[in-house]
């Protein structure tokens, strides 16, 4: 039931008023844009807070189990559009600030994303938030509260320039900090053993602290009533240092921990998919984990009469991916060392209370951290992990008698190192991948002998997104629309979008559909005038990339294809070509030279080709600068064609796939990650799919039989446009600039580009031909939000719950 409190526009109106003095000390027709933002924040606050205290009154009357999802990464995006929306209040407040002068729009721009994530991970963990209060589902989200997040990108010359991004610089009107309970974070030192009643006691000495102070974030369910809470973590300096001390070494330490208190939670590390074993990293994961299992421990204790023995079956520990798993560690050493359990009473408990998601099988983003670090830095943790290594090796010797390549290939200290995955597996209940076909490859290659040990573990669940976010604030006209199509139980319940099925042969069905997508469009290009100052013709195909830079998800292939492109209409100057506009955002991690050299190259097609008279409008190339959630909305929207080109097996899941398939635009994709869930629900024949599958990559891959050479000496398209690349067609005051990329194409072409480049050629040429004919393509579009309802984010939690953390829903 969609509770929806009458809105009093005249009370909002005071509030807002009111907000905007007290906050300011002006009235609110001489306040700033920035400023009315903040008092319009702090009003809908207002309207939260009171729902938000009752929530965990319920909560705690019920004593109702509660998830903790544990994430280094929430990639939240703005706050207040998210939050009116959820309050079903979003067009009285728009009426509101029409009638005192302020367009919304402009208002909510004032808003920085808070970007405290990278990508897929990040935003899967923020969308899971917003179904779960949506649900009614007892869950907190658990992170860090990084002083800077995700940087910010500038486009200087072509090439990337990180930005620091100061996202607390005017405050953040909807954190409450709760400084009550604050905790504290201990690192390094040694450890003592003292005997206490013949009984051994670990006691960690010398160590430094820093004092971990949480601030709440509210989750506000949609038209529930039910506000839930992300809590991430800042730190603080334990003691505050006395300048008068006179004694040095205890000045040191007081510097010391001041330090560790400041860089600690500085700033996010930018790498997706890529493990950067760098010491503060590890300092993170431990700082914000120590804090949470801490705090959730307490909790229960508090509500069930100082007794832990069953935490289990209040608590559940979500961990996305092995970035928090030391969280198993932790668990066992407070039941341990501070409430005196058993090591196997612990045990039970700790495994019956983690569960673990794997998102990505790409080697080098598996976490791994030297003993040598990881026991200088939690020299007891460290210890309670040979403990659980010990008696997991003893295992495999039960279960494989006879061999001992077993220990090897599943042990999680090997070579020197912490196997973090290994960990996470042993310490877990549950194991899942994020999508079927990256379940299925983990069990069968990536985590083959776990799987054989402990099948049941095992599990997949098919990540899904959030339709208040993606459509409905992103898309006002297509939701519009749909709800006055089918009515508007789709927000709440996405497989109902499955009644427009009867409206995609109705051609004034099928105008209206894209006719929004036209007014999308030209949304999207008014953007691109202002960001990038490139005119784009909203009447042109708009083919979109968008996503984090990486070489497995083949922005290169992208850019390569285009360049293709471009030669054939310079060589047969009346080709019949359907016009297009080719939008790429992407951010590359700081020191990833490759990703940073094909933003350079994407940047410098685009000059070119938009800057040639020749081309007369029927290419565009346009790197969108900074991509985030927020305009990553508009994109969306305006999407005619969605690109999901990663070499098949390498990308878990992908959810920007989903987005684009809400917001009506097809797939131009290879049969990866959920890609291949997207084509069952929609059809083969309304999806552009080419390249090799999951199975041939690999098994190229086994056999090391793959030569992009010969690809390179029997392909006339590859030979010219792998030659433009180092022969100053794009960079004529440097012709060696694209030197690397030509390398590592013709030598290793790990991405297997060349290999799929024709089949992705003939795809895309399908793609043309289709988009003629203007009924067919409609039809095809409107089939894509008409068969998405899999996707949403809804679905995946209520699996998570049924499956994995067995929660009940709340009652108000
Ligand atoms: C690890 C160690 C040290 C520093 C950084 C990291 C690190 C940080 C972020 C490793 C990986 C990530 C992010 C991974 C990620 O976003 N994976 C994506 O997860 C999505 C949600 O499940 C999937 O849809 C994508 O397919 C997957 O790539």
């Amino acid at each position: 039931m969609i509770k929806k409190k009458k809105f009093d526009k005249k009370l909002f109106k005071k509030q807002l008023e009111s907000n905007c003095r007290m906050l300011f000390r002006r009235n609110l027709d001489e306040a700033t844009p920035q400023q009315v933002y903040q008092a319009v924040a702090y009003s809908v606050k207002d309207d939260i807070i009171d729902n938000w205290i009752d929530t965990h009154k319920a909560y705690e009357k019920q004593d109702a189990k509660m998830v903790y999802y544990m994430s280094m990464e929430f990639l939240m995006g703005r706050a207040l559009g998210n939050n009116m929306i959820n309050l079903v209040c979003y067009d009285e407040i728009r009426e509101c600030l029409d009638e005192l002068g302020f367009d919304l729009n402009i208002i909510e721009d004032q808003e920085p994303d808070a970007a405290l994530g990278n990508g897929g991970l990040g935003r899967l963990a923020a969308c899971f938030l917003d179904s779960l209060a949506t649900l009614g589902y007892p869950a907190y989200g658990c992170g860090i509260r990084y002083r800077y997040g995700m940087f910010k990108q500038k486009i200087v010359n072509g090439a990337q320039k990180e930005v620091p991004d100061d996202w607390l610089k005017n405050g953040n009107p909807f954190e409450i900090k709760r400084d009550e309970y604050a905790v504290e974070v201990k690192f390094g030192g040694y450890v003592d053993v003292e005997m206490h009643d013949g009984k051994a006691k670990y006691i960690q000495k010398n160590y430094q602290s820093v004092r971990a102070v949480p601030y709440d974030m509210p989750i506000v369910g949609y038209g529930n009533g039910i506000v839930n809470t992300l809590r991430i973590w800042d730190a603080e300096a334990v003691n505050n240092f006395n300048l008068d001390s006179f004694d040095k070494g205890e000045y040191q330490k007081a510097v010391e921990q001041e330090n560790l208190a400041r860089t600690i939670v500085e700033v996010l590390y930018p790498n997706d998919n890529h493990m950067a074993g760098k010491e503060l990293r590890l300092k993170q994961q431990y700082f914000f984990i120590s804090a949470s299992v801490q705090r959730a421990v307490q909790k229960y204790k508090l509500l069930h009469g100082g007794d832990v023995r069953k935490l289990h079956e209040k608590v559940a520990f979500q961990l996305n991916d092995t970035h928090p798993t030391v969280a198993v560690a932790e668990l066992m050493r407070i039941l341990v060392d501070e409430e005196g359990l058993e090591w196997n009473e612990a045990w039970d408990i700790t495994t019956k209370t983690c569960a673990y998601t794997n998102h990505t099988i790409m080697s080098e983003a598996l976490e791994k951290w030297p003993n040598e670090l990881f026991s200088r830095l939690l020299p007891r943790v460290y210890q309670i992990v040979e403990e659980i290594n010990r008696r997991f090796i003893l295992e495999i010797q039960k279960n494989y008698p006879n061999d001992q390549s077993k220990v090897a290939s599943m042990a999680i200290l090997y070579d020197g190192q912490v196997r973090m995955a290994h960990l996470a597996i042993t310490g877990s209940y549950s194991v899942n991948g994020v999508a079927r076909l990256h379940t299925d490859i983990l069990m069968k290659r990536e985590l083959k002998d776990f799987y054989q040990m402990q099948p049941k573990k095992f599990n997949n669940k098919t990540n899904g997104i959030t339709q208040r976010r993606f459509l409905l604030h992103g898309n006002p006209l297509l939701a519009n629309w749909v709800t006055s199509k089918i009515g508007d139980e789709w927000i709440t319940k996405l497989d109902h979008l499955k009644h427009l099925n009867v409206y995609v042969d109705d051609e004034k069905c099928q105008s209206e559909f894209m006719n929004i997508k036209y007014q999308n469009k030209v949304r999207l290009a008014k953007y691109i005038k202002e960001h990038n100052d490139i005119d784009v013709d909203p009447r042109s195909l708009f083919d979109c990339q968008v996503k984090r830079l990486h070489e497995y998800k083949r922005q290169l292939m992208n850019i390569l294809h285009v360049m293709y492109l471009y030669n054939e209409i310079k060589e047969h100057p009346d080709m019949d070509i359907v016009p297009r506009t080719f939008i790429f955002g992407a951010k590359a991690a700081a020191g990833y030279h490759t990703a940073k050299l094909t933003i350079k190259l994407i940047n410098a097609v685009a000059d070119r080709i938009n800057n040639d008279p020749f081309i007369n409008g029927k290419l565009k190339v346009v790197f969108i600068e900074d991509y985030r959630v927020s305009n990553a909305e508009l994109i969306f929207a305006a999407a005619d064609l969605s690109e999901q080109i990663s070499t098949a097996s390498r990308e878990a899941s992908g959810t920007g796939n989903m987005k684009f398939m809400l917001n009506g635009a097809p797939t131009i994709g290879t049969m990866d990650g959920a890609n291949v869930e997207i084509v069952e629900e929609v059809g083969q024949e309304n999806a552009f799919i080419f390249g090799l599958s999951a199975e041939e990559v690999m098994e190229y891959e086994r056999n090391h039989n793959y030569y992009p050479r010969d690809v390179y000496n029997t392909d006339e398209n590859v030979r010219k446009v792998l030659t433009q690349l180092v022969n100053g067609y794009y960079s004529p005051e440097d012709p060696e600039k694209f030197r690397a990329l030509y390398n590592a194409l013709l030598e290793q072409d790990t991405y297997f580009i060349l290999k799929d480049f024709d089949s992705y050629k003939e795809a895309q040429k399908r793609v043309d031909e289709a988009y003629r004919d203007e009924k067919a393509w409609a039809r095809m579009a409107m089939l894509q939000t008409a068969n998405c309802g899999k996707f949403s984010s809804d679905r995946t939690i209520e699996e998570y719950v049924n499956d994995i953390w067995k929660l009940d829903r709340i009652v108000l």
